[in-house]
This record gives C-alpha cells, structure tokens and sequence, in this order.
C-alpha cells in the first residue's frame, strides 16, 4: 500500500529489498544474509538512521572499494576469555555472527570475555548485537570508534568519532534493558537524514568550520559534530577510541577517516564487545540479580519515566503487526539502486 509520502512494506518485503540490492552491487551471499538481518532490525525498530537508509550507505561504501565484498571472517581463540575475529576488510556483521558463539560460551565458562572484530566496516546501530548476547542471560557493553567528525569539548576540530556505547542486562520476557547511544550528541546519521529532509537540526549537534554553532545540517556535517554532555561525552569518546582502537589493535576514528581518504565510506577498524555472566560473582543458582535490577527499572518507569529502547520495542510491536513506512523519496532512491 503506497500514499504520496511513504511506502508501506511488510519486513518480508524489506528483506527482500535489502537482499536483492546489496546482491545487484556484488556482495557475497552470506554477507548479504547477516547485512540484512541488521538493516531489517533497525528499519523494524523504528530507527530511521540505520535502518533502509543504510543501504545507500552501504552501496556507496562497495563503490568506493573500501570494503571487502566476500572476505571470510576468521577466527582467533587468543585466551581463555578473548576471541578475536578478522573480518579481513568486510562488514561487520558476519565477523560478528561468527565471533559471537565463542564469546557466549567463553563468558559463561570463565564469568567474564571479550570479543574484539578487527578490521572490519562498521555502519550499524549496536543493539542488535547487543540483544544477541543479552538473550543468553548474559551483562553486555559494545563499543566502537567511527570516523573523526566530532570536535572533543573545549576544541573545534574532529578528533572523535560518534563512537556509540551499548548496554544490555537481561529482563524476564522478551524484550531486555537496552540502551545505545552516540556519544556526539546524536548519530550522524540522523543529521544526515535531517539533510536529506531539508530540515534545521537543534542547536548543540554541531558547528561551522569556524566553531561556530549552526542548525544547518549541511554545515554540521562539514564542520564538526559535538558529544553529548560536554566534557563528560568528550572522556567517553575518548574512552571508546582507545578500548576499541589501540586496545585492539586497530585504528582510532582519525586514522579510519585518514584510511578513507576522502572517497566517502563507513568508519573501519574495530569494535569490542565484553560480555558477563551473573553467575560468575553470583553462583550457578543466581537469580536474584534480575528481580533487584527489576526494582531499579520499577523506579525509573515509577516516576513516569521511561526505559531506553522502549520507544524501539514498541516501534517493533507495531512494525511486526502491520508494517514499516519509509519516506517515499527513501524508497525511490534504493530502487534506483536496482538499475
Ligand atoms: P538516541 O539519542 O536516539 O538514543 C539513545 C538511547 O537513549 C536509545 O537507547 C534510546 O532508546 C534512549 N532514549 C532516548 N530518549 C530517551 C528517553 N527520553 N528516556 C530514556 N531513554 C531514551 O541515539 P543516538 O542518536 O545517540 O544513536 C543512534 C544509533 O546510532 C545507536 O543505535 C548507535 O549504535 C548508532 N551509532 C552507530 C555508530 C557506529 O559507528 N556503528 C556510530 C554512532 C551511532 P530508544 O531507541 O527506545 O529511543
Ligand atoms: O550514525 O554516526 C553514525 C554512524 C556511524 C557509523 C554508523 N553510524
């Protein structure tokens, strides 16, 4: 069904579009599975800027060359409790999808481990993942740099990536404590977006080449974005570079724009996910850690407040019974891609 601003699509259909796009620019069939996966989770949950939209992203980072289309994944069972996978140059998503196993049952044996990607294209939300580890009981955290776009608090020139810290504890039903967020003070994709729809961004997201605040997306995307929080987003930023670039072995933001060289692709380099098992500290028969986390959620949502991801869980609700609405000029533009 179709109206003059949006496309309506099952997720079926979203998957076949994802599928059949990303298949016509010459990626490999298991990396088109795990790509899709992904794009149809964030366009399900409501979240516009990684969601379809990031199929343009994606097919102009294959453009570019600076991913590998079909590199295998390959993994390295470094310790007891760190895996590393090499996702020798290739999207995310399969390095994660084949690194993910490992760190489970080497969290589960050893109360704690950490998986760390390396050289890999990273242009997602990190929920997904997130939700993946969390839904076998386990305590998540996932970080990774991006591209130097965002100026460090008291400076104006990019240095940080918008560098995303993810959470995840485990809640009975389905849908966990889950937060996710850029530590600029938005994800660049979502000025993007504001660019694309010809619409001001608020004040605080971004400056002018000078430093000086501007509410033109266009000129916060060519000037430098802002973290969130002043100094206290700036030593997180901070934190995410060196925990998923040095630590790792792999690039900081700087050094993953410096790699791009101009041509326009996603962020490269690393990304570490640590995962905890309760019954590390807690003993093989723990369980009430989940009803004491509860009475922390019960005196968020108390006051009326409410938790991280549930706007995306009740966007998922209503994606599943009926469909999600993508802005037709969206629609029209990844359909081109087909040509
Ligand atoms: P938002 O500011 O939109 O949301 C951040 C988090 O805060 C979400 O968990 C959100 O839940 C929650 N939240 C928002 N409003 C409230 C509220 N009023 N009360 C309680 N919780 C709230 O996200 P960002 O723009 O910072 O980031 C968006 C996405 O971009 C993330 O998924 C991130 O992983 C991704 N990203 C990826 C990068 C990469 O390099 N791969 C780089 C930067 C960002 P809810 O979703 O339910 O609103
Ligand atoms: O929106 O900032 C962003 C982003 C970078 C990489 C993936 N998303």
């Amino acid at each position: 069904m179709t109206d003059t601003d949006t496309v309506t699509l099952t997720l079926d259909e979203v998957a076949a579009l994802s599928r059949a796009v990303l298949t016509r620019h010459g990626l490999a069939p298991d990396h088109v599975e795990a790509v899709t996966e992904t794009i149809v989770a964030g366009e399900r949950d409501e979240c516009a800027a990684h969601g379809v939209y990031r199929l343009l992203v994606c097919i102009n980072t294959l453009k570019t060359g600076k991913v590998s289309p079909d590199a295998q994944p390959v993994v390295d069972d470094v310790a007891p409790a760190l895996v590393r996978v090499d996702a020798g140059g290739a999207f995310a998503q399969l390095a994660f999808k084949r690194g993910v196993p490992h760190l489970i049952t080497k969290a589960k044996a050893s109360g704690i481990a950490a998986l760390a990607l390396n050289n890999c294209v990273h242009f997602a939300a990190l929920w997904p993942e997130i939700e993946t580890v969390v839904a076998e009981g386990l305590v998540a955290l996932a970080v990774t740099p991006s591209h130097a776009w965002v100026a460090p608090a008291g400076g104006r020139k990019p240095l940080f990536g918008t560098n995303p810290i993810a959470f995840g504890w485990p809640r009975p039903g389905p849908f966990p404590y889950v937060f996710d967020f850029a530590t600029s003070a938005v994800a660049r994709g979502e000025i993007e977006l504001h660019r694309r729809a010809g619409k001001p961004i608020p004040e605080g997201w971004g400056v002018d080449g000078d430093g000086q605040p501007t509410t033109d997306a266009a000129t916060a995307l060519a000037g430098a974005m802002l973290t969130f929080g002043g100094h206290k987003g700036s030593a997180l930023s901070t934190m995410v570079e060196l925990i998923a670039g040095p630590l790792i072995g792999d690039m900081t933001s700087a050094e993953s724009l410096a790699f791009d060289d101009g041509a326009g692709s996603s962020p490269y380099g690393g990304e570490l996910i640590v995962a905890i098992d309760p019954a590390g500290f807690l003993g093989a028969a723990a369980a009430d850690h989940i009803a004491r986390a509860e009475a922390v959620f019960d005196g968020i949502t108390g006051q009326g407040a409410r938790l991280p991801s549930q706007r995306r869980y009740e966007g998922r609700v209503r994606s599943l019974a009926s469909g999600v609405h993508i802005p037709r000029a969206l629609y029209d533009d990844i359909r081109a891609l087909l040509d």
